[in-house]
């Protein structure tokens, strides 16, 4: 589009700001308002790349069935980590440049920015998801306490948002953890009521670091340490946390996401470790970008 005729289309204030700092900046620059203002489509303008994380995130393995299942041939998914993401995120918002993610809720980056999910009408992403609390095999004989805090763990959106959004504005995780525990003890006391103290026994809990299981974790490792428990989070990648709850080189993890996300490794696993019930119900997987970009659906990106 030429700059003659873009203006043919601005309002007089456009017009105007358009003059002025067309006075002391380039044209070129002028031209560009959102993006490479050449590119014909979302995909040129993006050299067909999605922002992914960590690869061995379910939603990885989800983004990879929606580029076929989209028929998205010219599309890569490059795979990243979750504070790489929201990095590359933040610098494109600033700018008011085009992005696509692999988004995932709860999160904070919708606090933070206004972005919409891509429509999925083919499903590749699932529908609603839950959050589950995975334990090893025999944990409910060794740990029975802790194996019923477990069980009993469930929170909500918000719950959780606070705790992200303290760590996303740099407060460290056990500080914004301890800082929730403090000021939610009737929601603290429905996991832990009638639960016996024990005396500094071990517990490991495995957790990917996605923002949303950084928080649950590092709640989750407060409430078990009150209870007299020696607590090691120890933070690896998706496949070998649910390998160490399969081998029992862990006890458990906060960050099973299922039906769909883990299915895979809840596949490879199933009869290897104990489901002990959903965290939180309603969670979601997708791809999501900008509110300000210019498509709706997932088909979009074909063009
Ligand atoms: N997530 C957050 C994870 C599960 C929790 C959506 C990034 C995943 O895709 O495996």
């Amino acid at each position: 589009m030429t700059l003659a005729k873009k203006i043919t289309g601005l309002g007089a204030v456009a017009l105007l700001s358009l003059g002025l700092a067309a006075c002391g900046d380039t044209e070129e620059k002028n031209d560009s308002t959102s993006t490479d203002s050449n590119a014909s489509s979302v995909g040129e303008s993006l050299d067909y790349k999605i922002t992914g994380i960590d690869p061995g995130a379910g939603i990885m393995e989800a983004t990879e069935r929606a580029i076929t299942d989209y028929e998205l041939d010219e599309w890569d998914l490059v795979s990243g980590s979750s504070a790489a993401m929201t990095a590359s995120l933040k610098k494109a918002y600033d700018a008011e440049k085009p992005i696509v993610i692999t988004g995932w809720t709860p999160h904070w980056k919708f606090t933070e920015y206004d972005l919409k999910y891509l429509e999925d009408p083919k499903g590749s992403y699932g529908g609603e998801e839950e959050i589950h609390t995975i334990g090893r095999t025999g944990l409910q004989e060794d740990m029975p306490e802790a194996h019923q805090v477990l069980s009993n763990f469930n929170w909500s959106e918000d719950d959780m948002g606070e705790v992200m959004i303290a760590i996303k504005d740099g407060e460290k995780p056990e500080v914004a953890a301890q800082a929730w525990v403090d000021a939610n003890p009737e929601k603290v006391a429905a996991w832990t009521d009638g639960i016996e103290k024990v005396d500094g026994d071990k517990i490991k809990l495995a957790y990917v670091a996605w923002d949303s299981e950084i928080a649950s974790t590092n709640v989750m490792s407060i409430v078990l340490t009150d209870l007299g428990y020696d607590v090691t989070m120890l933070q690896v990648e998706a496949g070998p946390m649910w390998t160490a709850i399969a081998d029992g080189s862990a006890d458990a993890s906060l960050a099973g996401w299922l039906p769909l996300t883990h299915a895979t490794y809840a596949e490879k696993f199933d009869g290897k470790y104990e489901d002990l019930g959903t965290s939180m119900t309603g969670v979601k997987i997708g791809l999501v970008v900008p509110a300000y970009m210019d498509i709706t659906s997932i088909e979009d990106l074909k063009e």
